[in-house]
């Protein structure tokens, strides 16, 4: 998508088909109003759904034709160890954590260093994006995010040509988060790793909502990582820093179990995880298993960036 030329005249033709395809990849600017320049775009307004109401996305499927998952599945099925291992207590536990103001400090081998505060985030351009979430756990869901590709924060910052790997950290905070006193043999902050042209890559973005509203806390708010190719703990929530570096970090779960979860976590159903099988796995709302897809689908799109390399060497 990044080929498609923006000339001022654009023939109705090739306007249309650009339309037809970033519809086809789940990709589309929102609508005018979500996330606007004015209002308070990424403070969320209640932590609840008081109404009960299904909000409605720019598409009722993803780009091969499966249902998005409901706002309610997604806001009440959510892993978030720093509240609870309890995916179904998560929503409640979160409900009213503090998500504004709120700053991410972006710094290490760049050249402008910068601390981004919720307005500085709210000038990026939001788009829509429909993606697949698969976590390691074997199951998934069909997401409608908003927000917009990680490569428009790095360039803004410049990485100095010495970064080769992005580090994500969460926002660490005890006493709000009982998950962190519950599980202490965890090493806190949460910590995620980007090789530099993966954090690069189109599709890879910081999402500020879903379904067109602001995230709520259990899905990361006010901003996270999405990388809809690689399981979902690679999508860390709640980011607090970013930095660009030599080494490949390690994230919270190499260092946890490394024989488990490699660096990479790109979704493979050829490639078990030594206690269950990827092979499958089981969309939420929906009865029986479906085959997992290489790269979670996204094969077309990021399998050249792993040419030459052995999948099950970097896991
Ligand atoms: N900080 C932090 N980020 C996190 C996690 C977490 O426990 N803490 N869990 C990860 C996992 S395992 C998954 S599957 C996704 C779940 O995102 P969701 O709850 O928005 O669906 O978030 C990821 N990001
Ligand atoms: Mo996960």
């Amino acid at each position: 998508m990044r080929d498609i030329p923006s000339s001022e005249i654009t023939p109705e033709a090739v306007y249309l088909s650009r339309r037809a395809f970033l519809k086809s990849m789940g990709i589309l600017t929102a609508g005018a109003g979500v996330l606007a320049a004015c209002g308070p775009a990424l403070v969320p307004t209640s932590t609840s759904d008081p109404s009960g109401e299904q909000p409605s996305a720019g598409a009722t499927t993803d780009e091969l034709g499966d249902p998005l998952n409901t706002y309610d599945e997604i806001t009440h099925y959510n892993n978030y160890y720093e509240f609870s291992t309890d995916k179904q207590r998560v929503a409640e536990l979160a409900e009213g954590y503090p998500t504004s103001p709120w700053e991410i400090q972006v710094g290490g081998l760049v050249h402008n260093p910068k601390t981004y505060s919720l307005d500085d985030l709210r000038k990026f351009e939001i788009e829509e994006r429909i993606y697949r979430l698969r976590c390691v756990e074997a199951w998934s869901m069909v997401i409608p995010w908003l927000g917009f590709p990680l490569h428009k924060l790095l360039a803004e910052v410049e990485p100095k040509a010495e970064a080769k790997y992005v580090r994500f950290e969460s926002v660490y905070d005890p006493e709000r988060m009982p998950g962190i006193r519950q599980n202490p043999w965890y090493s806190w902050p949460y910590v995620e790793g980007l090789r530099l042209d993966e954090a690069m890559h189109e599709l890879t973005i910081l999402a500020t909502g879903l379904y067109g509203k602001d995230l709520l806390p259990q899905n990361g708010a006010p901003v996270r990582l999405v990388v809809p190719w690689k399981y979902g703990f690679k999508s860390i929530k709640s980011i607090v820093k970013i930095d660009l570096v030599a080494e490949m970090p390690t994230s919270l779960w190499m260092a946890a179990a490394p024989n488990e979860y490699g660096f990479y976590a790109n979704v493979n159903p050829e490639v078990d995880h030594p206690r269950w099988s990827q092979a499958t796995e089981r969309r939420i709302g929906e009865l029986g298993r479906r085959p997992t897809l290489m790269f979670n689908g996204y094969e077309a799109e990021v399998a050249h960036l792993y040419a030459g390399m052995d999948l099950r060497v970097n896991f």
